[in-house]
């Protein structure tokens, strides 16, 4: 081990005081008896292996359900460097209030250490972490979530990533556990130190908040040094499509949560002869490859997919995943031992144990499955994993996809004039706020910069400029082409898309224009295929539903750029020219329509 890694351990133990330190090495053995030893201490129950072999069931403490956005911190010298849109407490500070919650709390239990790589072992797209947590929960999640172990401990040098995760209840001798140790909310802090490689987490064991490889260090530790190393940490799907000569073409799209990502991830084509294989369906690390091509890495190793919703019918493939070695947070169980969360099967089972361990049964007036609760499976159990996910150079993208759920304004598709006008597409993302979230502005759009607002690990402005000076970099052919997607338009309240499998149609036309093909008019707002330009056999759909799916309605876009301005406020003084001239433009392109009618 690098000295460096040594003495950082040594101090934190120190600091912490565990009583034991356990040095995960990656083996299957370490992982079935950590979990072995789960169950017996009541924090896992494992499924009958005749329905779901090799997977277990955790129930966490029902104040420790999600990602806790206003608990995570940008930690920087100074405000201006982690801009408008994170938490911010300056450095030394932040780390004098972490260590005080540090000092003695890992007492009464163990501190594992995972040496942990983003992206293949040795891969020049790769990053290595050390994490060290208390939570034996967090070190099988990590190992599925991630490449850990001993071979990742030759790739550890002076550039590691620092990860500290405590769930912050130290145990007194002789004080027996709970089966979900944590900390209340105010208590709870995810912090990031990106001038210092660090991530300090206290107080949460769930998800994202404990999962240190995920969105603190491969979303907002990993955008903050793609920034200065010259590329990209984005929060999308990598996905290879082979149309029918076996041409092979791949894509990455950006979406925001609850707009269907997974899904297009793991979408098996209704199109005869096309093939769709998932290579990521979160995180995807970019940067120029040998031949100047973006190139793309998914730097996770599993899945940490929401559950519910997910079935046989809206995604065959995510279920396939999780019928064995998975590890399930917050679902229900039923009586045979099984899993169970809201519409993964028509009708609900006559009876189960919810997600907080109480009786349920379909007249139960809460949820049996917690709205997050989620799967963790390891990606090669994928049915349609690409062959090559785990290509060291990464994958060259031909399109960058951005999306969101708007019931109006936004056509089914369309494309960007150029790389510069696809940044000011990605820029302006926003999706209607569902009752996925609670909230009071249901309905309302919710601006969410290439689905990155709650994982830019810098200033929105620096952000949005890399993205232009990335743009600069590549020769013309090279640079993907980028599309902005609505699935989810409505007309009297009813989807005018069929979406699912589906949206292969909408995929075959953008490899099309990506080979060079013209089959599109310009519209105010870029490329939108006419109805001769899709393939849409088999499919009845009108004259007038396609107007409707693609129509421009003025009064929309007056209040869409209104509301866009509004947004760009964020940026102060900051707002790079290019986006705001962008702005301008689509304004005027609007009124010209106006003055020609
Ligand atoms: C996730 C998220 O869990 O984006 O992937 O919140
Ligand atoms: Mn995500």
């Amino acid at each position: 081990m690098h000295s460096m890694a040594t003495a950082w351990i040594e101090d934190i133990a120190k600091l912490t005081r565990p009583d034991r330190i356990v040095y995960w090495h990656g083996t299957t053995e370490e992982y079935d008896s950590l979990l072995e030893e789960m169950v017996h201490a009541g924090k896992a129950i494992r499924l009958n292996p005749k329905k779901r072999p090799n997977s277990y069931l955790f129930r966490s403490d029902p104040s420790d359900v999600a990602r806790v956005e206003n608990r995570t911190f940008i930690s920087t010298k100074n405000q201006r460097d982690a801009g408008p849109t994170n938490n911010w407490v300056e450095t030394s500070e932040l780390m004098a209030t972490m260590s005080k919650l540090y000092e003695g709390c890992m007492q009464g239990r163990t501190m594992y250490m995972i040496p942990f790589s983003m992206g293949p072992i040795g891969s020049r797209f790769s990053k290595v972490g050390i994490e060290l947590t208390d939570s034996p929960y967090v070190v099988v999640h990590m190992h599925i979530m991630t490449r850990t172990g001993d071979h990742v401990l030759p790739y550890v040098d002076e550039h590691f990533i620092k990860a500290i995760h405590s769930v912050g209840a130290p145990l007194k001798p002789g004080q027996k556990d709970v089966p979900w140790p944590c900390a209340p909310i105010e208590e709870k802090y995810i912090s990031h130190f990106p001038e210092e490689n660090t991530i300090w987490s206290y107080g949460s064991g769930y998800g994202g908040n404990a999962l240190l490889g995920k969105k603190c260090f491969a979303l907002r530790i990993a955008s903050a040094l793609a920034r200065k190393e010259g590329w990209l940490a984005e929060h999308m799907l990598i996905l290879k499509l082979t149309d029918p000569d076996g041409e092979v073409r791949y894509v990455t799209g950006a979406f925001p949560s609850a707009c269907g990502k997974t899904n297009l991830a793991m979408i098996r084509p209704s199109l005869p002869g096309w093939k769709a294989e998932i290579l990521g369906d979160d995180i995807a690390w970019l940067r120029m490859g040998d031949d100047g091509w973006m190139h793309a890495i998914n730097p996770e190793a599993g899945f940490f997919g929401v559950a519910p919703g997910t079935s046989y019918r809206s995604n065959p493939n995510a279920m396939a995943t999780v019928s064995k070695d998975t590890l399930f947070t917050n679902v229900a169980l039923t009586d045979d031992g099984d899993v169970w969360w809201e519409d993964m099967t028509p009708t609900a089972p006559d009876h189960l144990i919810d997600w907080q361990g109480r009786d349920w049964t379909p007249l139960s007036k809460e949820k049996a499955a917690h709205p997050n609760s989620r799967f963790t499976s390891p990606i090669k159990n994928n049915p349609a994993v690409a062959p090559n996910f785990e290509d060291p150079d990464g994958v060259p993208i031909s399109a960058i996809l951005f999306g969101g759920r708007r019931p109006n304004t936004i056509p089914l598709i369309h494309e960007s004039f150029n790389f510069q006008h696809g940044v000011f597409l990605g820029s302006i993302m926003g999706s209607e706020i569902t009752k996925a979230v609670i909230s009071k502005d249901y309905g309302k759009v919710r601006r969410d910069p290439f689905a990155m607002l709650p994982f830019i690990g810098y200033h929105i402005a620096d952000y949005v400029s890399h993205w232009l000076e990335i743009g600069e970099k590549y020769k013309h052919e090279h640079l993907p082409r980028i599309f902005y997607i609505n699935w989810f338009r409505k007309k009297d309240g009813k989807y005018l898309w069929p979406g699912f499998s589906e949206n292969s149609r909408i995929l075959k036309w953008i490899l099309k224009r990506c080979e060079g093909e013209k089959g599109a008019r310009k519209s105010a707002i870029g490329y939108m295929p006419r109805k001769q330009d899709l393939d849409l056999k088999g499919l009845s759909i009108s004259e007038t539903q396609f107007d409707e799916m693609f129509a421009l309605n003025p009064e929309e876009w007056r209040q869409e750029i209104a509301s866009i301005e509004e947004h760009y406020q964020i940026y102060g003084d900051l707002l790079p020219k290019k986006l705001r001239e962008e702005l301008d433009q689509l304004e005027a392109r609007f009124a010209a329509i106006h003055l020609t009618k």
